[in-house]
């Protein structure tokens, strides 16, 4: 839009968009009938670009001038031009006197061509002397242009100057005079290039024709500047265009090269400024998120922000839409400003540059103060000691359950994140750790809650059916004490202590679950320490040939040749020697096992 604008403003074409402009905010009054779409959301109400309507900015506000007419009412002439033949026309100014007053109140009332009201400075105003209008637009626009429609003749010197921080500071928006060094140090004809586009250049055209009154002066803010036409992308001519406040000075009156005659009659009276129509033409500024300005409850001129942004000017994203920076709207793309995801656990959170980059520059938004048990940048995990509870969905208030670890009976209180199971102590058991395992009971040591249940030999489980009747035939080796011998040793093909877990009856065979707590002797079979399987035949058992139990120690000695089960795991048979472990032993097998490193076995 403003690309539209920028083409046609030329101090040629100004009077036709001046008057298109004119009545400020009024002709939107048509408009708005019955609500329209908004023109920031397109008809599927995907976001885009949308900019407040081109208005005279200046209409109706305020101008502050440093001289005025009439207080006390004076005469001023008004010296017209014939052919050859200069005549006056004098009048009285009177501030007093409604028909006769020239207030600055005119310079922004409604502009009718046929009954032009002016504002008038006082007489002989002459240089050093300056007059000053200064208007203030309320808040930040982006100027298109600056007119001003003369019933004097035009000043021989003027500026426009610029703030963008309502009036603190001033910056020269153009210059005109006829001696531009002289004046304003500057040369009177300086090329806009890109490297200087928000420079204030002076020049003497406005001097070109010269009626003595009804001149108009009219500076475009864009024109000749080499970025106006890609406007969009050019931070710097947006800069420049932006506006809160703008000041005219007067510095130097025309006086048409009879300053030698000031005394003279023609003269008298006659130096003066008068100024029919001040514009500022251009739009509230809104970075493209708004398509209209509003009063705001103290009555400041604001923008409507739409696409979740804030501020006068558009120009922030709105709280808790700051997954991506900050951006002004393009033709192209709306930029408008995203939530956080925060699976409607978080009212809060804030941008990572860091987090954004990574993101291939989707998403930096990090959530704070995740509520309901959430955690992490998007609360989208449970916080430690809460599990999913996977049948809601994770923006359920209630998605994430407590742990509620058992005091005594887990060993942390912190719980599977997708199960919710506790970490429970040995022989613990249940989600919670709340209750014993099987083959356990309750004891009253917080350090070991639940201890073991003596296992009933596994004989015990024998039918009666299977009972056997000729142990004693079966069994060769004679049952009762054992005693561990170099020559016991040295004839068995291995020697191991072991740890008897659990055992489990499997056809013709009882498989034991053994802990091989050492080895003293290796067979051919590579015994390794750790848990193993130890296969005894059924009948074995039944016979206690040998005798074994789960839960208990043992020193266990066999041969090679046994491997008839096939397995993996170690065998033992009615030759095997099984003998309750003494600990004792140890010092003596270590002993046996070094002497049979000598070869002495
Ligand atoms: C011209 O404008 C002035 C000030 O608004 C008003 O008082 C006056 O009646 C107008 N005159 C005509 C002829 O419209
Ligand atoms: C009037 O303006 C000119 C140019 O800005 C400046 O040099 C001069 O000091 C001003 N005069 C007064 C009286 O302020
Ligand atoms: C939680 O339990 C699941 C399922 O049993 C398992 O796959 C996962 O590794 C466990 N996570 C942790 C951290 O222990
Ligand atoms: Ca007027």
């Amino acid at each position: 839009m403003i690309r539209i604008l920028v083409a046609c403003v030329s101090t040629v074409s100004i009077i036709g968009m001046v008057a298109g402009a004119r009545g400020g905010y009024g002709m939107s009054m048509f408009a708005a009938q019955s609500s329209p779409p908004d023109p920031c959301y397109d008809e599927n109400g995907n976001p885009r670009r949308c900019i407040p309507d081109f208005v005279n900015s200046a209409f109706g506000k305020d101008v502050r001038v440093s001289s005025t007419c009439g207080a006390p009412a004076s005469r001023y002439c008004v010296v017209t031009e014939k052919g050859e033949d200069r005549s006056r026309d004098c009048n009285i100014c009177d501030a007093t006197d409604p028909k006769k007053s020239h207030p600055p109140a005119y310079l922004t009332d409604l502009n009718n061509p046929h009954n032009l009201t002016c504002w008038q400075s006082e007489n002989y105003v002459q240089y050093p002397q300056n007059v000053t209008l200064t208007l203030s637009l309320g808040k930040k626009f982006e100027v298109t242009y600056v007119s001003l429609q003369f019933c004097s003749p035009r000043p021989e010197s003027m500026a426009i100057f610029k703030s963008m921080d309502y009036g603190k500071t001033w910056v020269p928006f153009q210059f005109y005079s006829t001696q531009c060094k002289k004046m304003y140090n500057k040369p009177s004809k300086a090329a806009i290039t890109k490297q200087n586009e928000q420079e204030a250049i002076c020049t003497d055209s406005h001097t070109d024709m010269q009626p003595l009154t009804g001149g108009l002066i009219a500076f475009s803010t864009l024109d000749g500047r080499p970025s106006a036409h890609d406007f969009d992308n050019s931070p710097v001519l947006q800069d420049w265009v932006t506006a809160t406040d703008i000041k005219v000075t007067f510095n130097r009156l025309h006086t048409f090269g009879d300053e030698n005659e000031d005394d003279s009659e023609l003269a008298r009276d006659s130096y003066f400024y008068a100024v029919s129509d001040l514009q500022v033409g251009g739009r509230c500024k809104c970075n493209g998120h708004a398509s209209k300005c509003v009063k705001d409850r103290e009555e400041n001129l604001v923008c409507e922000c739409k696409h979740n942004t804030a501020g006068p000017e558009c120009d922030r994203c709105k709280p808790f839409h700051y997954d991506r920076p900050w951006q002004r709207a393009t033709a192209r793309e709306a930029n408008e400003c995203v939530a956080c995801h925060c699976n409607l656990h978080a009212r809060r959170c804030r941008f990572n540059m860091e987090l954004y980059k990574l993101s291939g520059r989707r998403s930096g938004g990090v959530c704070l103060n995740c509520r309901h048990n959430t955690a992490g940048r998007h609360c989208h995990y449970c916080k430690e000691g809460y599990y999913r509870d996977m049948t809601k969905a994770i923006s359920h208030r209630r998605a994430c359950k407590a742990c509620d670890c058992h005091p005594v009976g887990a060993a942390g209180k912190t719980c599977n994140q997708t199960t919710g199971q506790c970490p429970c102590k040995d022989g613990v058991t249940g989600i919670t750790c709340n209750r014993c395992a099987k083959g356990y009971q309750q004891s009253r040591s917080p350090i070991a809650p639940c201890i073991k249940i003596p296992v009933a030999a596994p004989t015990a489980t024998y039918s009666s059916s299977e009972e056997p009747t000729d142990c004693d035939s079966h069994c060769k080796t004679p049952k009762g004490k054992m005693k561990v011998t170099m020559k016991k040793y040295c004839k068995k093909d291995f020697a191991v202590q072991i740890h008897v877990l659990k055992g489990d009856k499997a056809g013709e065979w009882w498989k034991f679950t053994i802990n091989i707590i050492s080895v003293y002797k290796q067979g051919g079979h590579r015994i390794r320490r750790g848990d193993q399987l130890l296969w005894v035949r059924a009948k074995d058992v039944a016979c206690k040939c040998p005798k074994i139990k789960p839960g208990r120690k043992y020193l266990l000695m066999g041969s090679d040749d046994d491997d008839s089960r096939g397995q993996s795991g170690v065998v033992a048979d009615k030759g095997s020697l099984l003998i309750p472990w003494k600990d004792l032993w140890a010092r003596r097998l270590r002993k046996f096992q070094q002497r049979d490193k000598r070869g002495k076995c």
